[in-house]
């Protein structure tokens, strides 16, 4: 197995504590208590969306969205908002809802909720939602732009495992993308034999805790309930910004470009290339 720490959980953080223990160090946490002020801690369950909300055509994906390839990005379909959250609450399917900015559709959600001020640099205009069924995993990944995420749980529970940025090189990360394939909870360690020297972390958060994914952190969630969460992203570094711009750049272009000249080879080059950087 992958050895991996559990996450701390902590409440009444500074925003002065915050930097010193977990921003300058680059360390995961769960806060408690981050958005307790916030109408949303309460309102905001899978009923709240589907009775208010439930007309509006939100964009899902399946299980292989999250797969590298062509078009990972693109929805598979459009459905009423009520009818995807009915599915997912009936186990009725694996189809995802994620970066969906809700509040562009309804803006009248903004009034229940705040940008953080427990560090600086908050994109405000960035609030996404993130729902799935319960078995629903994100594979592994790391966010492209490079920003911290704070992602808070309203209704279900997920667990959350991460690994940091150094721990790269023995994860196998495809090349040109922000993906790595490794079986978190099935390690295949003579296929990948690097994988013996990651160690990680792990958490499980339900309502109202938020997860802090530090900047290229690479996360691996599984969805234990039926539920959603929102996330806000802060990006306080110049530098981290360029090159999350460079990232971004270079990932679409050459990936994209690549999957057009190689198509399926493409794959299994990046998957080559991952295998012997990792080995080496
Ligand atoms: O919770 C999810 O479904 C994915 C969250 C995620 O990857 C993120 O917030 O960056
Ligand atoms: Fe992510």
């Amino acid at each position: 197995m992958i050895p991996l720490t559990a996450i701390p959980r902590v409440s009444g953080l500074t925003k002065e504590a915050f930097k010193e223990q977990y921003l300058d160090t680059s360390k995961p946490v769960v806060i408690t208590d981050l958005v307790d002020s916030w109408p949303a801690k309460e309102k905001w369950t899978l009923d709240f969306f589907k009775e208010n909300f439930g007309h509006l055509m939100v964009p899902v994906f399946s299980s292989k969205g999250s797969q590298a390839g062509k078009g990972y990005m693109s929805p598979d379909k459009k459905m009423p908002l009520k009818d995807y959250i009915s599915a997912i609450q009936e186990g009725a399917t694996d189809l995802r809802l994620f970066l969906y900015n809700i509040m562009n559709d309804a803006p009248e959600l903004h009034s229940d909720y705040e940008v953080h001020t427990i560090m600086d640099g908050f994109f405000k205009e960035f609030p996404f939602t993130f729902f799935g069924g319960a078995g629903s995993k994100v594979a592994m990944h790391y966010d492209i732009d490079l920003s911290h995420v704070f992602l808070t749980q309203f209704d279900g529970r997920k667990r959350v495992v991460l690994f940091s940025p150094e721990q790269s090189k023995y994860l196998y990360h495809l090349p040109f993308t922000v993906a790595s394939y490794i079986d978190v909870d099935n390690p295949d360690f003579e296929k990948y034999p690097a994988l013996k020297k990651v160690t990680g972390y792990e958490t499980i958060i339900e309502r109202g805790d938020t997860i802090f994914i530090p900047s290229g952190y690479w996360h691996y969630i599984i969805y234990l309930d039926a539920g959603f969460s929102m996330n806000q992203r802060a990006n306080d570094s110049v530098i981290k910004k360029v090159q999350g711009a460079v990232n971004i750049a270079t990932h679409f272009v050459v990936d994209k470009g690549m999957n057009r000249i190689f198509g399926e080879r493409w794959k299994e080059i990046k998957e080559e290339i991952a295998e012997w950087r990792a080995n080496h």
